[in-house]
């Protein structure tokens, strides 16, 4: 098999270039190819430079992922960064696309580093429960300083091409062809008489002393208090610190240590599995690849409430033309204020330009008959929840979208077959289910009706992907898979605050365990009402012997439907998205607990919602609504705050041991009765000893 690096030679430049497909991933064979290319050309005396580049649309994206956990495989990359930085004779890296991990350490190991104006670099790895472990906490502080080093590394996120230069990573940027451009540096470099310049030798943070030491308390308490639990942040600082006081063969001996600790940590393990998950995630069982998809330029958004506006945002955000279309002007005017005022929000904050407003602006067109929507490629009716209502949307766009247009509803938990079925072409029919805000949340449900066709999913994936979205498909049953998982979860926290626990407790108790807000929070955000019809729809197919909460149908009874009407769980005086506790609410739930406060074990607070999530997961699985428990994993991860570190429910099932799931579900059926009944195929997976995550990969 031959090398995926390979050397050539350009007069006195030795040129190595990576090919390894997709991204140029440092596998061991990428690393045994630049050690043998780089002593190759130190071999040589007439080469006098080195230009290292990436064929394909990547430099290096960094280390092999799949590896990690792996026996490790010799050369160890920080042994290949250290002899590409000892190399006698000048190095370049000529980045393009994304240099990240290991990638921007092999380019910071090169002497000097030039990029492409749309190059990214960045060390990701705290993302994955890791940190740079190829010497990028030990050089990256020398060259650019410690500040740059800690949001770089503890942060995660990459950084643009413009950015890298300003902070003295790169040398210099350019446009067009690398090869040329790497050419012509290194001429420049021979006729200035330059020799090697080594990271590890620069001293940019070693000057900072009482600063650096200042900067790196300060970082330690922001991520001890906005990253609880989490392990690897805190070695990431303790490695950069190892820079700023150590000499570079003890720091690195430092980083060595500190990542072989993010490597062994169960966080790493959950880490990448979402990073394998959410890639997986987008591929469709049984669908041929090769299916052709549907060009998407233009989109109707039928309905301009707050969802129908977020998901205009969205579609202009990825440079779609929006109609977003309302009943009457008045209607429309009110949404399109809307639109103008989210996006001016942004501008106020900072994350958005002037320039895009308007160019964003300029792509949502107001409409108010269905005729302007005869040309749009997609149409996505976000009406209420509420089928007749639905049914008007769809035949109407029935009537006037062209041939081949895809009709798509927003629906979070109606017939999606129904629906389509109000349409002479239930074949172009989909659900998709934007989570709120929809210009915010990166999870879209994609529901595959029974007879949606194999170019119409695919053409709705594609869509996901442009929109920055993680796209799931799963299948038609009520509430889909994230909605029909979190009333279970929910109606386990409803019973315990009947059963005496208050909300705060319930919701502290998982906040603790990470996940971004508790179930009464989340309920008062999203809204009681969607809620309260799902549940009743529950309570009409109820088996013998289920119970079902009552709070929130009484809440509604009331007129609290979350934060949108002030009150739910918690107070929302004034406007205040902040929840305040319900003293009121008190009284109710002791006529619901009849007065009786029993002794709630601290424990079932956090366990009994979750594995009532993951019991009904297991039915889902099995009916085949979702295709793999990694998706199911996917979902609550973008969707419903579900903590990263912790990969998932279905995957923290698995490293809980689902024996010991099972047990404790079985408990519950022996203390509340049918409520807890096993998922079968939970109990099939515990007999034959496998995981959820082993079964998700079959077929
Ligand atoms: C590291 O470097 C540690 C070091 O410090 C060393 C210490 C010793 N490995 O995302 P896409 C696959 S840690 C293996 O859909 P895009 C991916 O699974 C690493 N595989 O493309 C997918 O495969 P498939 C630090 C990888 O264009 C295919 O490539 N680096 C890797 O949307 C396409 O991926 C990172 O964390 C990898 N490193 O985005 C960067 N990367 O087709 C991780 C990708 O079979 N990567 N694959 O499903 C990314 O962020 C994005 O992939 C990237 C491209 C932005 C590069």
């Amino acid at each position: 098999m031959s090398s995926p690096v390979q050397l050539s030679h350009e007069g006195a430049v030795a040129v190595i270039r990576v090919n390894n497909p997709p991204v140029n991933a440092l596998g061991q064979a990428v690393r045994a190819g630049l050690l043998e290319a780089f002593a190759a050309a130190e071999a040589d005396a007439e080469v006098k430079a080195v230009v290292l580049l990436c064929a394909g649309t990547t430099f290096i994206a960094g280390a092999d992922i799949r590896e990690f956990g792996k026996p490790p495989q010799a050369p160890l990359l920080a042994d290949v960064t250290q002899a590409i930085e000892n190399f006698s004779k000048p190095s370049l890296a000529v980045l393009h696309g994304s240099a990240l991990g290991g990638g921007l350490e092999v380019a910071l190991a090169c002497h000097y580093r030039i990029a492409r104006r749309d190059a990214r670099l960045g060390l990701p790895e705290v993302k994955l429960g890791l940190l740079p472990g190829a010497g990028g906490t030990q050089r990256l502080p020398r060259v650019a300083g410690v500040a740059v080093a800690l949001e770089m590394i503890v942060g995660g996120e990459p950084v643009t091409a413009a950015e890298a230069e300003r902070t003295g990573i790169l040398d210099q940027l350019f446009d067009g062809d690398l090869l040329a451009a790497g050419l012509a540096f290194a001429e420049q470099l021979q006729a200035q008489g330059a020799g090697p310049r080594r990271s590890g030798e620069a001293t940019v943070c070693l000057t900072g002393g009482a600063d650096n030491a200042a900067l790196l308390e300060a970082k330690r308490r922001e991520v001890q208090r906005s990253l609880p639990g989490l392990f690897s942040p805190l070695r990431c600082i303790a490695a950069i610190e190892a820079a700023t006081v150590l000499p570079l063969v003890e720091g690195l001996k430092r980083e060595r240590k500190l990542f072989q600790e993010c490597l062994q940590s169960p966080q790493r393990l959950a880490l990448v599995h979402k990073f394998f998950a959410e890639r997986q995630a987008g591929k469709i069982k049984g669908l041929d690849t090769a299916v052709e998809t549907r060009p998407i330029s233009s989109v109707a958004v039928i309905g301009g409430g707050t969802m129908g506006v977020g998901i205009a945002l969205s579609l202009a955000a990825a440079g779609l033309a929006v109609k977003l279309l309302e009943l009457d002007a008045d209607r429309l005017a009110t949404a399109l204020q809307r639109v103008a005022s989210t996006l001016d929000k942004s501008v106020q904050r900072g994350s958005l330009s002037a320039q895009a407003m308007q160019q964003r602006l300029a792509l949502i067109e107001g409409v108010t008959d269905y005729a302007a929507l005869a040309k749009v490629d997609l149409a996505i009716e976000a009406v209420f929840e509420d089928i007749a209502a639905k049914q008007a949307v769809f035949e109407a766009l029935d009537r006037v979208c062209k041939p081949g247009a895809i009709l798509s509803s927003n629906t979070s938990s109606l017939d999606l077959n129904r629906i389509a079925a109000f349409t002479r072409r239930p074949q172009d029919v989909l659900g998709l289910h934007f989570f709120s805000p929809a210009n915010v949340m990166r999870l879209l449900e994609v529901v595959r009706g029974a007879q949606s066709n194999a170019a119409v999913l695919a053409s709705a994936m594609q869509l996901g992907k442009r929109l920055k979205k993680v796209a799931v498909v799963v299948g038609v049953c009520d509430g889909f898979v994230g909605n029909r998982m979190a009333l279970q979860y929910i109606r386990e926290a409803e019973l315990l605050v009947e059963e005496g626990a208050s909300v705060q407790q319930v919701d502290a108790a998982l906040g603790e365990f990470g996940m971004a807000m508790g179930p009464f929070a989340m309920l008062d955000m999203s809204g009681l009402d969607i809620w309260q019809s799902m549940r009743q729809r529950q309570r009409a197919s109820l088996s013998a012997g289920q119970l079902l909460p009552t709070l929130l149908d009484r809440l509604c009874a009331a007129g609290r439907f979350g934060q949108k009407s002030g009150a739910g769980f918690y107070l929302y005086p004034d406007g205040s998205r902040t929840p305040q506790p319900n003293l009121q609410l008190a009284e109710l739930f002791d006529e619901l607990a009849d007065g009786v406060h029993e002794d709630i074990d601290p424990h079932s607070l956090l366990q009994r919602p979750l594995y009532a999530l993951i019991n009904e997961g297991a039915r889902i699985l099995e009916e085949g609504i979702a295709q793999r428990a990694s998706d199911i994993d996917v979902i609550f991860l973008t969707g419903y705050g579900f903590p990263a570190h912790l990969g998932g429910p279905m995957f923290y099932a698995d490293q809980l041991g689902l024996d010991k799931v099972l047990q404790g579900i079985r408990e519950y059926q022996r203390r509340f009765g049918a409520n807890w009944q096993p998922a079968p195929l939970l109990e099939r997976l515990v007999a034959e000893g496998k995981t959820f995550t082993e079964w998700g990969q079959q077929g």
